[in-house]
């Protein structure tokens, strides 16, 4: 039985020497102290040996036991050990490392540019206004002026909504909210999206951006709008850039004219970018009708003002030479990859 013990003792410390993980070490464990371990079959021999024998070998199979405990607990160390120093290498973050760059997307060029806009009247002492893009029929088209037969309310053009509410087909209802709530002098532009029911083409879409301009004081004349304008211009065209006025007819101005600038390309000579014309149209203003300055609540017989519109993607579309309005709305980023 000691011969036994001995041997049990050796085999143990050999093949745990050779287990490799944690699961290698418990089958062992199993193998040599479990309930049907080698050990305890031993004892259950001690039944067979002489009385006087008993104590000293109960001792010896104690021994074995503690023993085989011992290596166990270590080897489960040493495999501890072992596998927390390999995590720390798989882990191992380097801090010093370069970050990866991550991708920028860029700006939408009617945003490029509205952006250039925006700047350009901010440095001239304007806000930026906003309204709601479900509009009233009254401020889209009473309150400017727009009578009840007029063509600008045909319901070819205009999406309604119901029959007293619509999309706006222009900004110009931010104007009359402006006037509403605030006392003048008031200096805005009012940009965002309108609506119009066009059929689409390269130069037509339903949904388009306008920037719309109003200016109301004491004493606001036509020159003001024209020497406003002219700034405007030059600042987004350049310091030579030349303009013109034409007269129109808008109802909510009066009087009213169109702008043109002189041709970037030939400067007034005629060529395929103005169609031959020499100009090239940019604006609408006109001096606000009085009736309009009632409807927003300020009295005509003590203030004036200009207003003016532009349509963004026209302007984008020449600076860019882009020919079809459809790629602003498409999200293809081979276009806007470009900007
Ligand atoms: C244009 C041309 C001329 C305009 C007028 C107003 C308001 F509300 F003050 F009456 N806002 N915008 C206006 C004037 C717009 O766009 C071509």
């Amino acid at each position: 039985m000691r011969q036994k013990l001995e041997e049990i003792r050796e085999r143990a410390a050999k093949e745990l020497e050779a287990a490799t993980d944690l699961a290698a070490i418990e089958e062992l464990r199993v193998k040599f102290l479990g309930k049907k371990g080698e050990l305890t079959a031993i004892l259950k021999q001690m039944g067979g040996v002489a009385p006087e024998e008993r104590p000293k070998l109960g001792q010896l199979a104690n021994e074995a036991r503690g023993y085989i405990e011992q290596i166990i607990a270590d080897k489960n160390e040493e495999l501890q050990k072992a596998a927390l120093a390999n995590k720390l290498v798989e882990e191992k973050i380097d801090v010093t490392a370069p970050s990866k760059r991550r991708k920028l997307g860029s700006k939408h060029p009617l945003t490029i540019v509205l952006d250039e806009i925006k700047d350009i009247f901010i440095g001239m002492g304007f806000d930026i206004a906003q309204g709601p893009e479900v509009e009233w029929d009254y401020y889209n088209f009473e309150a400017l002026n727009i009578p009840e037969n007029h063509p600008a309310r045909d319901t070819q053009d205009t999406f309604y909504i119901t029959e007293k509410m619509l999309l706006r087909t222009q900004t110009s209802p931010v104007q009359i909210r402006v006037m509403e709530n605030k006392k003048p002098p008031i200096r805005i532009i009012a940009p965002g999206r309108v609506y119009r029911a066009d059929t689409v083409d390269a130069t037509h879409s339903p949904l388009f951006h306008q920037i719309e301009g109003l200016v109301i004081d004491k004493g606001v004349t036509m020159a003001d709008l024209k020497g406003t304008l002219e700034l405007f211009v030059k600042s987004l065209y350049g310091e030579d850039s030349q303009i013109r006025l034409r007269p129109h007819h808008f109802p909510f101005t009066e009087p009213s004219c169109e702008i043109d600038v002189a041709c970037f390309r030939c400067h007034g000579a005629g060529c395929p970018l103005c169609k031959g014309e020499g100009w090239i149209e940019i604006l609408g203003a006109g001096m606000v009708h009085p009736k309009v300055l009632e409807n927003g609540g300020v009295d005509p017989n003590v203030y004036s003002g200009f207003a003016f519109g532009m349509g963004l993607e026209r302007v984008v579309m020449r600076r860019f030479n882009i020919d079809d309005i459809r790629l602003f709305y498409d999200n293809d980023l081979r276009f806007l990859e470009q900007f």
